[in-house]
């Protein structure tokens, strides 16, 4: 049944629909045990309906720059499947989203939704637009511009967008301000929003702080270990590799790496984190070779001087590994390194960073591996903490959301593990992951009708 969902899948998208099709592949196999399990599976089409998003919304984006230039852009909102809530995941603003990428992210989004155990269905949008080296007044005029075409789609009980690569509070903030102007109405249709508006406080951090959340639990349960005076290399340098630093640090581990999509730095001392938010945080995205101006004793690698087709920031020896960048960043090569250098841990803090063999490889030598969609299930899970102080009209101290954070973290790990046991697929986290995810999708969809 999988293979002709697949051949079919394959038939009906467009062959660029590649990270799609990888996605959707490594879910229904992970489906294997259990699809002939339920005869209600076969009966409502359940794989066939879950594969397919319920809408794709494409539309043009017309703005002025700062020359009074007028560009166009596309962009896209993929409402996929909103069978436990309101449609709810990121927009992501880089010159690689398509509808394939798109497709991609909001089909992971319904499972990581599913994990949280909160009631939220999956969506992803986004733009072809490249906010690098735009001016603040150009990116506020591209957000309003965007949110003039999606206005008409989403809403705090319909869908609701949150932030992603090249899309952080700043740009919420803009697309929250163009929806107040042209509905009048202040409601929690966005999330990630600036805290003097209706945010939450640590939805910022959340993201990269469950990560570690989730990583430490792993890591206690599996291994009786802690991250304590641990080399770990991280990936990235964005909203989730920033936090993710953040919370190994705090936890006391020594990040010895961090990466953008022009290079690496190593720095055996472990990462300077003021350095690296002052040159990174907040939309600033300024090269990582000023970290290395800065710190003379750091190293670093330009992407193009690496050879082999791999990433620098694997090829140094650590205890666990968190890709935390973008997809497919992690390859086969990659994990080898890994593996020969003895990592013991690879959790992956991006969407689908780790190609499909390089997670097999990792799974067969018996390093723990995390998928995205469990391990960094906290920035959604405090998104939807944000939709419901909104919905309430309260607000939540940073402590309350961090504890609450950090259960939920605690719970999807569990959650996790036990579903790979009872299917017998022990340590085995991502059928763990995409089996618990499923069950509680599937029934939602069998009890709602077709
Ligand atoms: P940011 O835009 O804040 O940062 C992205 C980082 O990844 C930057 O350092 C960027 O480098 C690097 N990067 C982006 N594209 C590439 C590429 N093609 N090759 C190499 N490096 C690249 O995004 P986030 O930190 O928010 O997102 C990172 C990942 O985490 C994504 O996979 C996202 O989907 C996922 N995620 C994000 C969540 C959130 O709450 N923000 C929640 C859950 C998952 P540069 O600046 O040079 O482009
Ligand atoms: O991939 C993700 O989970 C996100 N980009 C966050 C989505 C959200 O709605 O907070």
């Amino acid at each position: 049944m999988v293979e002709k969902i697949l051949a079919n899948l394959e038939k009906s998208n467009c062959a660029t629909d590649t990270t799609f099709i990888q996605a959707v592949s490594e879910v229904l196999h992970s489906l294997e045990p259990i699809v002939n399990s339920d005869p209600r599976y076969d009966t409502y089409a359940i794989l066939e309906r879950l594969v397919t998003p319920d809408r794709v919304i494409q539309f043009k984006v017309q703005w002025v720059d700062d020359s009074n230039r007028v560009h166009v852009n596309n962009g896209y909102r993929i409402q996929f499947n909103n069978s436990l809530g309101p449609y709810k995941g990121g927009l992501r603003f880089h010159p690689s989203v398509s509808i394939g990428v798109l497709k991609f992210l909001a089909f992971e989004q319904i499972f990581k939704n599913s994990l949280t155990g909160l009631p939220i269905g999956g969506a992803k949008g986004g733009s072809d637009f490249d906010p690098k080296g735009k001016s603040d007044f150009e990116i506020m005029k591209f957000c309003r511009a965007f949110m003039r075409e999606l206005h008409p789609y989403i809403g705090a009980r319909i869908d609701v967008p949150a932030g992603d690569i090249g899309v952080g509070a700043r740009e919420i903030g803009y697309l929250f301000g163009e929806y107040k102007h042209i509905t009048r109405n202040y409601d929690g249709v966005l999330s990630g929003k600036p805290y003097a508006f209706g945010g939450s406080l640590m939805r910022p951090q959340a993201t990269g702080f469950g990560v570690v959340y989730f990583a430490r639990e792993m890591l206690k349960e599996e291994l009786q270990e802690s991250l304590e005076g641990k080399i770990c290399t991280v990936s990235g340098a964005g909203n989730v590799a920033i936090h993710t630093i953040e919370k190994l640090q705090q936890f006391g581990a020594i990040v010895i790496t961090c990466s953008d999509s022009e290079g690496t730095i190593y720095d055996s001392r472990g990462i300077d984190l003021q350095l690296l938010k002052s040159l990174k945080d907040e939309g600033k995205r300024l090269s990582l070779e000023n970290y290395k101006a800065a710190i003379p004793s750091a190293v670093y690698t330009k992407k193009a001087d690496y050879p082999n087709g791999g990433h620098s920031v694997w090829s140094f020896p650590c205890f666990a590994a968190f890709p935390c960048a973008t997809q497919n960043e992690l390859n086969e090569s990659d994990a080898k390194k890994l593996i020969e250098n003895g990592c013991v841990a690879v959790v992956e803090g991006a969407n689908m960073p780790t190609e499909t063999n390089a997670i097999e490889l990792l799974q067969r030598e018996g390093v723990l591996f995390s998928p995205g969609k469990a391990s960094n299930a906290g920035g959604v899970a405090v998104s939807e903490f944000e939709m419901s102080q909104n919905a309430s009209m309260e607000k939540w101290d940073f402590d309350k959301v961090d504890r609450k954070l950090d259960e939920l973290m605690r719970q999807i790990y569990k959650r996790v593990a036990l579903t790979a046991k009872e299917y017998g697929r022990e340590r085995n986290f991502v059928d763990g992951a995409n089996i618990a995810a499923f069950k509680r999708v599937a029934e939602a969809m069998i009890l709602e009708g077709v």
